[in-house]
């Protein structure tokens, strides 16, 4: 059953459903947070007062712009560029570019909503926002991509800047859409501005670990959430959905710190490998030949492809959903926990549906939300961004161990916070309330913003 709202709340989230029609995945994010609110107006009278709520749903900016571009064969192409600057009480807006032709206004606010929440959480000094395009980078040509950067970075330069806006990568935009738009910005502006993009390259401004932050950041989550119930990671069987830049190094940290990783996907289907994925195999299929996940079982012979398969069949005790929004239903859920799972982190941004989170809260078991435990992204891209503003860079292992000490931190944060709202173990109520309550305080002490 949904929870009941909240009755001021609830009006709050009708007015939000009813300004943002046909947001279904916004309004999905916003729900998933006021349902968790309640009890924080009553302990913060001032909030309501201040209407604060009903601020944090409305982004302070949204920008949507034409993107042409010209393919290889001399044809012009139109896309949408979007970017919405959700709210930077804490620091400049900070967030990630997604291009996927799923891309829609609805994605980006809750994407950009989410990462609000998110970046308050790290502790570092970060607003939120997120943007995108939805260009399909399927099957395009380097050159074709580097035309569609350069059009979609003319437009967007204008908005952005290392005290006002940070972009970032996420699905659709890694280390060589960064450089393509880096180096145009660079040239429309005369400057050499590191600070405004992050996920930059190693040379040219970029920080070590970022490129593997998130994932690492979800398996440091899950050590802490195990440490709590007494289990530690050696020798359990994982499964990660997706092959992306998450999934992979999700595996990576998750294999260096004793535990298997037994399947993985991509859109078309899933791979099963029982004697552990080979992350080496794994990296040059995507990172370097950029092929699809159905060609492992052709240097992995004991390994099976199973085309449009389901990975959450897959039996594990530990499971990391690594690539979209909505990927694993409440069945889903309840086949994990029938098989045995005894914890879930998110690397992706909302990839449990609303029934599935609640079949895992209602199971008891370690259930951390993706605003917690795919934060490690963010946080180190503002270590880049410290780096660049300090022309410094640090060592792998330095900033590895503050990406540690910043997961083991928010871990801790969203734990005590659960206790203190007299819900021990809900990650999900944790996160959003210790996140909600930072953004809040900032917003008071700003005046009306
Ligand atoms: P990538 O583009 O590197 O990889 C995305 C992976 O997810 C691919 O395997 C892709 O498969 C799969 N995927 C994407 N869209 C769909 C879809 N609609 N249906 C099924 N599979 C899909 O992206 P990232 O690894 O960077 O991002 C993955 C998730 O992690 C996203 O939710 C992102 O928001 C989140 N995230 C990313 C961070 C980062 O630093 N990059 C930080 C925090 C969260 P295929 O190739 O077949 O499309
Ligand atoms: O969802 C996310 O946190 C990201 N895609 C990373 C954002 C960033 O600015 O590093």
């Amino acid at each position: 059953m949904t929870p009941v709202l909240d009755e001021n709340i609830e009006a709050i989230y009708q007015q939000v459903k009813s300004r943002n029609p046909g947001e279904e995945e916004f309004h999905q994010a916003v729900r998933e947070v006021l349902e968790t609110l309640g009890p924080v107006l009553v302990k913060y009278p001032e909030f309501a007062r201040e209407r604060i709520i009903e601020r944090v749903c409305e982004p302070e900016r949204q920008i949507i712009f034409r993107v042409p571009w010209q393919d290889d064969r001399g044809e012009v192409q139109i896309n949408r560029g979007f970017r919405v600057e959700f709210n930077s009480a804490l620091g400049p807006y900070k967030g990630g570019l997604r291009f996927h032709p799923s891309v829609t206004l609805g994605t980006v606010k809750f994407l950009g909503f989410e990462q609000v929440f998110k970046n308050a959480l790290t502790g570092m000094p970060i607003g939120g926002a997120k943007g995108g395009s939805d260009f399909d980078p399927k099957g395009r040509s380097d050159g074709e991509i580097m035309r569609f950067c350069q059009s979609f970075m003319l437009e967007l330069y204008r908005h952005l800047g290392e005290y006002t806006d940070v972009p970032a990568g996420d699905i659709g935009v890694s280390g060589r859409e960064i450089g393509y738009m880096f180096g145009q910005y660079k040239r429309i502006t005369n400057r050499y501005e590191s600070g405004v993009l992050t996920g930059k390259g190693i040379g040219w401004g970029g920080s070590l670990v970022r490129k593997e932050a998130t994932g690492y950041g979800v398996v440091y989550f899950v050590r802490e959430m195990l440490r709590t119930r007494n289990e530690t990671l050696e020798g359990k069987r994982c499964i990660v959905s997706g092959s992306g830049n998450v999934a992979i190094y999700t595996i990576e940290k998750l294999h260096q710190l004793g535990a298997k990783v037994v399947a993985c996907s991509d859109s078309g289907g899933v791979v099963v490998d029982e004697q552990g994925i080979d992350i080496d195999l794994l990296k040059t299929l995507k990172e370097v030949e950029r092929r699809r996940i159905c060609d492992y079982v052709k240097y992995r012979r004991e390994a099976v492809y199973q085309p449009g398969g389901n990975i959450w069949d897959v039996p594990c005790q530990i499971a990391l959903p690594s690539a979209t929004q909505n990927e694993l239903n409440g069945r889903d859920a309840r086949t994990l926990v029938r098989n045995g799972c005894i914890a879930v982190a998110e690397g992706a941004n909302m990839p449990t549906t609303p029934e599935g989170v609640r079949v895992f809260l209602e199971a008891g078991i370690a259930y951390g939300p993706g605003k917690a435990a795919n934060a490690g992204g963010v946080a180190t891209s503002a270590l880049e961004m410290q780096q660049n503003a300090s022309r410094d860079s640090w060592s792998f292992e330095f900033t590895e161990q503050r990406l540690d000490e910043i997961m083991t931190g928010i871990h801790t944060l969203v734990s005590e916070t659960a206790e203190e709202f007299g819900a021990p173990g809900n990650y999900v109520l944790g996160a959003n309330i210790a996140g909600f309550i930072k953004v809040a305080r900032a917003m008071l002490a700003l005046g009306l913003i």
